[in-house]
């Protein structure tokens, strides 16, 4: 997903980066540039403006964390205000069975491509799930459902001839407790415009549905447009839930936020493809990860803080505090971060890293980094001082690098344990990830 907001937001954060601290007047342009981006990113006026003004308030009565710089602060401050935006809107879908959902929405919003993907994304999960051709009113929409159905072989409902989608909702529903369905999938009429005809038809087929789920599918990308017809909707229709569409094509990755502070309603799912299986069950987290272009932050920093072993962090900041941090807890350190799982993964969550080349390469050059300290004596891992030329000859030669290489490995060693010196006693894991992984 190419991301305009999260470019926005990256040149923000790296202006507050040069900044010592937090300040009124650094906070303000901050937050001025943050608006502008979400706007950019057609975010509605006022969400963007209440939401700027919340930040900017958590900003200022925030007292400045000695060990974290300005930028990464705001970072952090935007981040949980956006979690905060959608966390409330988790809740689980009903466990009652049969699960009746209701998909409306305008035509071409996605409704029958999301039916089948909703119905595969239950199969998966080894659900019993039926389909039920709703859409009375475009005349080839029974047979889209029908070839959809086919295609992950899943049964479809039909009753030819039916003009009132109430009298299919009826007959379904009979035929959804005759088939011991789990979950069953109603693919609604929409309409061009959302219209007084649509919201009658859809008031009708709930009356007799009676679904636990009610879900707008909204397209994405169309933006605020979208979040007027969901308010629509919304004024007749007991939603339950949005489904985004087209979330793969959306630049403007704004939408969701905007839906979210308008429509109060839980973003379910989001569609993020043609495909039957671009599906994704909506998280939180993940979602403002993108919108801010930082990877999964917060997954790394809460991976890292489980998975690193307390005592060993504990002697490193002790080591860090004496400025006696060496080469043998360089080391420690990358077996610390091998920990973590594969190193795809880890590299995946940390922020700027798509931009890395190849993570494998990522992979490759930490096993020569351990092959290089490895090849070294102790005493040489402990004082690097005396690495001379026939000394880093033989570490090159031991270890199948190069002098370069491992000139390259002592530059960033010192620069690391420069950067180290800032953090105080009981550092976090995750800056000391970060460190180790820049390659300047
Ligand atoms: N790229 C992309 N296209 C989608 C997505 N969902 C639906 N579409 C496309 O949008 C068009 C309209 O979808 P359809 O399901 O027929 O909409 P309906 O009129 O609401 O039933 C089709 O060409 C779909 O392939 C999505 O998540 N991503
Ligand atoms: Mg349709």
């Amino acid at each position: 997903m190419t991301n305009l907001l999260a470019e926005k937001l990256q040149g923000v954060f790296k202006t507050l980066r040069g900044y010592g601290k937090l300040t009124e007047s650094n906070v303000a342009d901050a937050v001025r540039e943050v608006r502008l981006a979400l706007l950019a990113a057609d975010v509605n006026y006022q969400v963007a403006k209440d939401f700027c003004e919340e930040v900017k308030t958590k900003c200022l009565g925030q007292e400045v964390l000695r060990s974290i710089r300005p930028g990464e602060q705001f970072v952090k401050i935007i981040h949980d205000e956006l979690l905060a935006c959608f966390s409330s809107t988790e809740t689980e879908l009903t466990p009652n069975r049969p699960l009746r959902i209701l998909l409306c929405g305008l035509n071409g919003a996605g409704k029958t491509t999301t039916a089948g993907k909703l119905a595969e994304w239950f199969r998966n999960r080894k659900q019993h799930v039926v389909l039920v051709a709703g859409d009375l009113a475009r005349p080839a929409a029974i047979e889209q459902l029908q070839i959809l159905g086919k295609q992950v072989g899943i049964t479809v409902l039909t009753y030819p001839g039916e003009k009132s989608p109430e009298n299919v909702a009826r007959l379904a529903r009979e035929e959804v407790t005759r088939l011991r369905a789990e979950v069953a999938i109603f693919d609604a009429a929409g309409r061009l415009d959302v219209d007084d005809s649509l919201l009658a038809e859809l008031e009708m087929v709930g009356k007799t549905w009676e679904p636990q789920e009610t879900l707008l599918v909204a397209d994405a990308a169309t933006g605020q447009t979208a979040v007027k017809v969901a308010q629509a909707f919304q004024s007749r229709v007991p939603l339950t839930g949005l489904v985004l569409s087209k979330f793969d094509a959306d630049t403007r990755g704004g939408a969701a936020l905007s839906f979210q502070r308008i429509t109060k309603m839980p973003i379910r799912f989001l569609g993020t493809g043609e495909g039957i299986d671009a599906l994704e069950l909506f998280q939180p987290e993940r979602l403002v990860g993108r919108l801010l272009g930082m990877g999964d932050v917060v997954g790394l920093v809460e991976k890292a803080q489980t998975e690193f072993d307390a005592a060993s962090v504990e002697k490193l900041s002790e080591k860090m505090a004496k400025n006696s941090f060496d080469l043998q807890d360089f080391l420690d350190q990358i077996k610390m971060v091998r920990k973590l799982g594969p190193l795809q993964n880890v590299l995946g969550m940390i922020p700027g890293m798509p931009k890395m080349p190849d993570s494998v390469d990522g992979e490759k050059s930490l096993r020569r980094v351990e092959a290089m300290v490895r090849s070294m004596t102790l005493e040489e891992r402990s004082r690097p001082g005396i690495l001379n030329a026939r000394r880093r000859q033989r570490i090159a030669r031991g270890s199948g690098t190069s002098v370069t290489e491992l000139n390259e490995l002592l530059h960033r060693f010192e620069e690391m344990k420069k950067m180290m010196q800032r953090l105080t006693r009981g550092g976090s894991p995750d800056k000391m990830l970060r460190n180790l992984m820049s390659k300047r």
